[in-house]
């Protein structure tokens, strides 16, 4: 991996560089916008700024979700649906404690990457207590621990212009859709760690993903590649998610 400084632009060298810039995506950012690791002097990719400063204004609205205190942490974390996908190709990995496993971020990225267990773990960290709200009638908190899907995002380059959706796909078929609202938020991780301790088979072992503003569905489990797309269209009913297809709501979020 890479790893590059991130610079930072002024809004007007911004506005300047990006002249077509309509003036809705800046409204709100002040003089240190962010922009993504690849975009260096002289190799001023307009796109991509545009994107990272579109990210960045659609972050500045969403708020958290409430984080718990370690002594609300839920005895018995339930392990709910699949807990140990038959895959071949899992049971493999499993076997060899996922030293093996190896995750792909491609689709609309910049430069497509694949990460080890390890690689992941060397991401800046965020650490959070949380509620599970399982559409099925039940819930549950616990703290989990994982690198920013931005983060990762970042490391690949940043996305391209017509990036709208991630899509994630885990061992034993289930798959996700994310817009970028969700993909930037601060509280989206990659999850490795639950409850202080390597996040268990049961949960989603090695990665699973934590986006906190929505229903247990959408905490997709067993994590395998990560696709990002201009468009839901070819997933399942098009509307991006097994559990969509089910007819549950693709955002159903708080
Ligand atoms: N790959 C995969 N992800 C999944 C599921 C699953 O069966 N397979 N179940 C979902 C549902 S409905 C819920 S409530 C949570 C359950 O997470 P848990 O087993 O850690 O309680 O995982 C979600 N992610
Ligand atoms: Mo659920």
């Amino acid at each position: 991996m890479k790893n590059t400084k991130p610079k930072t632009l002024s809004r007007r060298q911004l506005i300047s560089r990006a002249g077509a810039l309509g003036g809705i995506l800046l409204t709100g950012c002040d003089s240190n916008i962010y922009t993504p690791p690849t975009i260096r002097d002289g190799l001023m990719g307009v796109a991509d700024v545009l994107t990272m400063a579109s990210q960045r204004f659609l972050l500045s609205n969403q708020a958290l979700v409430q984080e718990h205190d370690i002594n609300e942490i839920t005895k018995n974390f339930p392990v709910w649906n699949q807990s140990n996908p038959e895959d071949e190709e899992y049971q493999r990995l499993r076997r060899g404690s996922f030293a093996e496993w190896r995750l792909s971020v491609e689709g609309l990225v910049n430069q497509p990457i694949s990460l080890s267990l390890e690689d992941l773990k060397r991401f800046p960290k965020r650490t959070q207590i949380t509620s599970h709200i399982c559409e099925q009638g039940w819930s549950a908190i616990a703290q989990w621990t994982g690198a920013p899907l931005l983060k990762i995002l970042e490391a690949a380059g940043g996305v391209k212009p017509e990036a709208r959706y991630v899509v994630i796909d885990a061992y034993g078929g289930w798959y996700e859709g994310y817009d970028m609202f969700d993909v930037v938020h601060p509280q989206t991780i990659l999850a490795y760690g639950m409850n202080g301790k390597d996040l268990p088979q049961g949960n989603g072992a090695p990665v699973r993903l934590r986006v906190e503003r929505h229903c247990g569905y959408k905490q997709l489990k067993f994590i395998k590649s990560i696709q990002v797309v201009s468009s839901m269209d070819g997933f399942g009913r098009g509307t991006g998610g097994l559990n969509s297809d089910f007819d549950f709501h693709w955002y159903a979020g708080a």
